[in-house]
This record gives structure tokens, sequence and C-alpha cells, in this order.
């Protein structure tokens, strides 16, 4: 009989750091090099569309190359394998869960290869593709009105309803590579904990919400998590 009967992850940055990409507030992260004011808000876009375009195409680019690594495979190994349903929500906006075979995923904040047009809404896989401000729409043909499919802050995250509903139905909630910083995102745990879930963080480090987990595990996720998958796939 398996332990627990409905799994939620979620993931942050340092899951996909050991792939190559950087995260956001460690020592040389993203927001060491750009004020996330300017190019992770929507008044940042009205004031430069050019400047948050770039950001997003130069990050679009870094993830052009990028591979999964052994966290990623073993959340799909674990959704794959376990008895009960697991829902992974990820705060990452590349696509290295899904390369990895994920199927019931959740990009809470976006995704870097979309796109939609602030002038019809229509939204559309990009791929690798630089947007600029001579992009036209192919839905309505408005030139320079494209942008990154991406939550800002200040802006909605995406699917909430459902990821409510889940972290109130689970019995097990495991935070992977996340400082515990960006809400909503944060609060999880805590509605996690509400629904009497085990709780658990795997992590480099103890994040800002370290002691709202009743259990941790602090390490690289590429060694951390295939150990703790291995270990739930065991009981
Ligand atoms: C919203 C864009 C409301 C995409 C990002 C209270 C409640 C609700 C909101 C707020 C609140 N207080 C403040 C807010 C506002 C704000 C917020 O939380 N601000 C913070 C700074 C205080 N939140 C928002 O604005 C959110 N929206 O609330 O809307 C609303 C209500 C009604 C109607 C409309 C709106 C929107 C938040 C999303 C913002 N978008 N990015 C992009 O460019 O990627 S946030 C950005 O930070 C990223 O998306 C990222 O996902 C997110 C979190 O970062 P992490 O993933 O945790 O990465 P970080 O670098 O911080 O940490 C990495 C961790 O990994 C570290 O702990 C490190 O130790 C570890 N690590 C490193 N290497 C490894 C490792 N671990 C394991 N192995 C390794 N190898």
């Amino acid at each position: 009989m398996a332990q627990y009967s409905k799994i939620v992850v979620l993931t942050g940055a340092g899951l996909s750091a050991e792939s190559g990409l950087h995260t956001f507030r460690d020592k040389d992260g993203i927001w060491s090099k750009y004020d996330y004011r300017e190019v992770a808000t929507p008044e940042g876009y009205s004031r430069n569309p050019a400047l948050v375009l770039n950001f997003y195409n130069e990050r679009r680019r870094q993830n052009a190359h990028v591979k999964p690594n052994a966290a990623h495979i073993a959340l799909t190994r674990l959704e794959a394998e376990y008895p009960g349903s697991v829902l992974t929500v990820t705060q990452n906006i590349d696509p290295l869960h899904e390369m990895a075979g994920a199927k019931n995923l959740i990009h809470m904040h976006g995704e870097i290869a979309k796109a939609f047009c602030t002038a019809c809404r229509m939204r559309r896989k990009i791929g690798i593709a630089d947007i600029t401000l001579e992009t036209v729409c192919p839905a309505c043909s408005t030139a320079g009105k494209m942008r990154p499919d991406v939550v800002w802050f200040g802006e909605m995250p995406y699917e909430m309803d459902t990821i409510y509903d889940a972290l109130g139905r689970c019995d097990l909630f495991i935070s992977i590579g996340t400082s515990g910083t960006v809400y909503p995102a944060a609060g999880f745990v805590a509605e996690a904990s509400r629904s009497g879930a085990h709780t658990v963080e795997l992590n480099l480090e103890p994040s800002e919400g370290a002691s709202e987990f009743k259990e941790a595990i602090h390490g690289r996720a590429t060694e951390v998590v295939p150990a703790y998958v291995d270990r739930l796939l065991k009981t």
C-alpha cells in the first residue's frame, strides 16, 4: 500500500540550475544582473518593451541548448510509476520538465517558448524564435504587440484554482529548488499543511520558508531528488 495517495510537487529555478540555467537569487543570479522591475513587470514592459523583449530573447536562446538533468528525470519516473497521483507545479518557464517526459504539469509562471498578442490575446508556441517590435501577430496582423507568455510581478499566475484544489487534497507536498521568496507559490506549503499533508523541502540550502516544512533534505537537486524518489517508490 503506497504511503501517499496525492502528491503535489512545486519546483523552482534550483531544479534547472544543474542543467546550466541561472537561478534568480543566487550570487550570480538573474536579479543580480537585471532589475526585476524593469524586465519582469507590466510597467517595465510598457516603459521599454524592447528591453524586456531582449531580456527574454536572451533567456530563450539559453534555453535552446539545455537538457533535463537527473532531478527532472526522477520526477518524471515518480509521475509514471507512483501508484498515487502526482501533479507538478513549476515556477520555471523553461521546457525541461516536458523534455524529461512530464505530463501532469502546470507552468504557473508561463513558458518562455510561448508568446501572446496584447492586441488580440492570441497565444502561440514560438519555440526559440526571438520576439521583436517588428514581430507581426499571425492572428490579427498587428506588429509590435507580441510579448512573452510569462507571468510578471503583479500579474496573476496561471491555473491557481486547479493548484489550490490540488493543495487542498494532497497528502504529500514536495518543494524543490525554490527560495520560497515569491508569492503565491511561497504560500503553497502552508496550504498543504492546512490539509494535513506531509511537507518536504529538497533544496541546496534552507529556503525562506524552511521552518514551515515538516522535513528538509538539503543538497544538490541531481542528488537529493533521485534519492527521495527512490525512497517514495520503495515504500
Ligand atoms: C501576484 C517571471 C497578484 C518569469 C517571476 C503576497 C501574496 C501575493 C502576492 C504577493 C505577496 N507579497 C508580494 C507579492 C507580489 C509578488 C511577490 O511575491 N513579490 C516578492 C518578491 C515578495 N508576487 C507577484 O507579483 C505574483 N503575482 O501576486 O499577483 C494578483 C492578484 C489579483 C490579480 C492580479 C494579480 C507573480 C509572481 C511571478 C513573478 N514572475 N518571473 C520569469 O522571468 O521567469 S518570479 C521569478 O521568481 C521566477 O519566475 C521564479 O520562478 C520565481 C521564484 O524564484 P525561484 O524559482 O525560487 O528561484 P530563486 O533563484 O529565488 O531560488 C532558487 C533556489 O534554488 C535557492 O533557494 C537555491 O538555494 C536553490 N538551488 C540553487 N541551485 C540548486 C538549488 N537547489 C537544489 N539544487 C541546486 N543545484
